[in-house]
């Protein structure tokens, strides 16, 4: 005999009032998922004897994590986004989808619409500090056929961690562009190197993080997509080798083979020769 709530008549009762499951109209798959839901949420409150000022500072804190535009930061910092990529990596082995590229996390912080050239692209506006950067590539099919015409769309962080568009020291589309690969399916940009992206310090984000024992940090990373004609999207970033956070990232996204090896080039006559010296080349 327990005197859990959760057993009795009227708590089931409830749930399915709650949910609309005991009626007809609606959504069936959305009544059963609400009905899980707050089931647990019920349980959770049950189980630790959650109080009702706990529950309505939790309340609070949610309601300050959708009016400071956090959602999309706590959701990779409680391993969300993670879940979803490691979902779709099983649903690919399932299918027999295997190779090529790893995915990872989007994040919050890419917009649409940069700028698109030809085959190459300089990202950075000519006024951000920072070690100068060349990224070269080739897409390739899983079959290993160069994919002429592919779209890569980049995006980063300045060296200090923040994203234009969000961060208003930063000239529109800064950092960010698409670049469409030439026959051979080759794309190289010129850029400045990022550094990692920390959460906002008085945030309801952080301060979860803080309460965990956690820090906010992701190691320096650089976005993409992949899109193709006649293929799936690819998600993913890739690593800048040598930072502290490389395999502590508060947002879970290192992944092997997304740390590509960085060889520096001390010679500026060399540098300049590589080309993209013109901001938005
Ligand atoms: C970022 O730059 C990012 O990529 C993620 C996943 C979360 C917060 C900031
Ligand atoms: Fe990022």
């Amino acid at each position: 005999m327990t005197d859990s709530l959760m057993e009795t008549k009227d708590v089931k009762d409830l749930l399915m009032k709650v949910s609309g499951l005991g009626d007809g109209g609606g959504d069936l798959r959305l009544k059963r998922i609400v009905h899980r839901v707050v089931s647990d949420l019920f349980r959770t409150i049950e189980e630790f004897d959650v109080q009702p000022d706990e529950f309505w500072t939790a309340m609070s804190y949610l309601t300050r994590v959708g009016q400071s535009n956090e959602v999309g930061l706590l959701v990779p910092g409680l391993g969300l986004e993670t879940f979803l990529d490691m979902r779709l990596d099983q649903a690919e082995r399932k299918a027999g989808l295997e190779g090529g590229t790893p995915r990872t996390i989007e994040g919050p912080l890419w917009l649409a619409g940069a700028p698109l050239s030809q085959g190459e692209a300089r990202l950075d506006d000519g006024t951000e500090p920072g070690e100068v950067l060349f990224m070269q590539g080739q897409v390739r099919d899983v079959d290993g056929k160069p994919v002429a015409g592919a779209v890569i769309d980049v995006w980063h962080a300045n060296a200090k961690g923040g994203y234009s568009g969000f961060d208003p020291s930063q000239s529109r589309y800064n950092l960010r562009r698409r670049i469409e690969t030439d026959a051979e399916g080759r794309y190289r940009f010129r850029s400045i190197l990022p550094n990692g992206y920390a959460c906002p310090p008085d945030g309801p984000t952080q301060q979860l993080l803080d309460a965990l024992g956690r820090h906010g940090h992701r190691p320096a990373h650089i976005h993409f997509f992949v899109v193709a004609q006649g293929f799936r999207k690819l998600t993913t970033q890739i690593n800048i080798d040598g930072d502290e956070y490389l395999h502590d990232d508060f947002a879970f996204a290192t992944r092997d083979g997304l740390i590509p090896e960085v060889k520096r080039v001390t010679d500026a006559a060399a540098i300049h020769a590589r080309g993209l010296n013109a901001p938005y080349a």
